[in-house]
């Protein structure tokens, strides 16, 4: 059976991390058997999760994973899709992934002390006390130099990110439209990337203008809400 190792769940949503959420759900949406261990990032074969063994082999990075299963597995997903198709969700996913997650971290480490007292408890939580402060100080130092700052995104100022915000947003709000699913009336494994980062900005307890725009965009939220029903029943109705 194959082992996902992530982040313990937290905030009512599948994870605080949008990969170990696109990964989950990508491993729902195909009924792979899987178990989860939970864990911390410092573990991971390249420092973040998730990652995944499966006999005996270690694989990271959700777009190796992703592809590794569709190898070993079948891809049930998106084998049907035309080659435009395919470029179509390369590029949102790169949205996804590359833009729109960077807004997001800069919310939960960066932009208000409330949202990164947040962070800390969900990620250090179960650490005890002092060396969990301490463990929250470095790795946030480390988060926001290297990654965020590293990235580019932090080198912008607030208004300048939740534009950017916006802009992704809306990209994603005018393309899903009226369709069930990003690709159309059948889930493909852009879904899985996009719910990831969707539900990670909006029902998470991170407080910022880009939550606040995904929720006015109603196509957007009434999608998180279906694929949580549709994936992740268990959870509906907690918090
Ligand atoms: N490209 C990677 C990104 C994974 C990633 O950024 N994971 C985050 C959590 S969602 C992480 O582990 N961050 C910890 C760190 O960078 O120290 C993937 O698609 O799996």
């Amino acid at each position: 059976m194959i082992t996902l190792y992530q982040f313990a769940p937290t905030w009512g949503i599948p994870n605080l991390g949008q990969f170990n959420v696109k990964l989950e759900t990508y491993l729902r949406m195909t009924h792979l058997e899987y178990k989860v261990i939970e864990t911390l990032p410092l573990k991971a074969p390249k420092g973040k999760l998730p990652y995944i063994e499966d006999e005996g082999q270690k694989i990271s990075d959700s777009r190796f994973i992703i592809e590794y299963l569709k190898e070993k597995y079948e891809d049930t997903l998106d084998k049907d899709l035309t080659a435009q198709e395919r470029a179509m969700m390369t590029a949102m996913q790169r949205l996804l992934e590359e833009s729109l997650y960077w807004v997001g971290m800069y919310t939960r480490w960066l932009y208000t002390d409330e949202n990164w007292q947040v962070n800390k408890q969900a990620i250090f939580g179960g650490m005890p006390p002092v060396l969990r402060d301490i463990a929250a100080l470095v790795y946030r130092r480390m988060v926001i130099s290297k990654q965020i700052y590293g990235q580019g995104m932090g080198r912008r100022t607030a208004d300048e990110i939740f534009h950017l915000g916006e802009v992704d947003l809306n990209a994603l709000s005018e393309f899903l439209g009226e369709k069930a699913y990003f690709m159309g009336d059948k889930a493909t494994s852009l879904d899985a990337s996009a719910f990831g980062c969707l539900i990670n900005i909006m029902r998470v307890p991170i407080e910022s203008p880009v939550k606040d725009y995904a929720l006015s965009l109603s196509n957007l939220s009434a999608y998180c809400d279906r694929m949580m029903a549709e994936f992740y029943p268990e959870l509906m109705g907690s918090k």
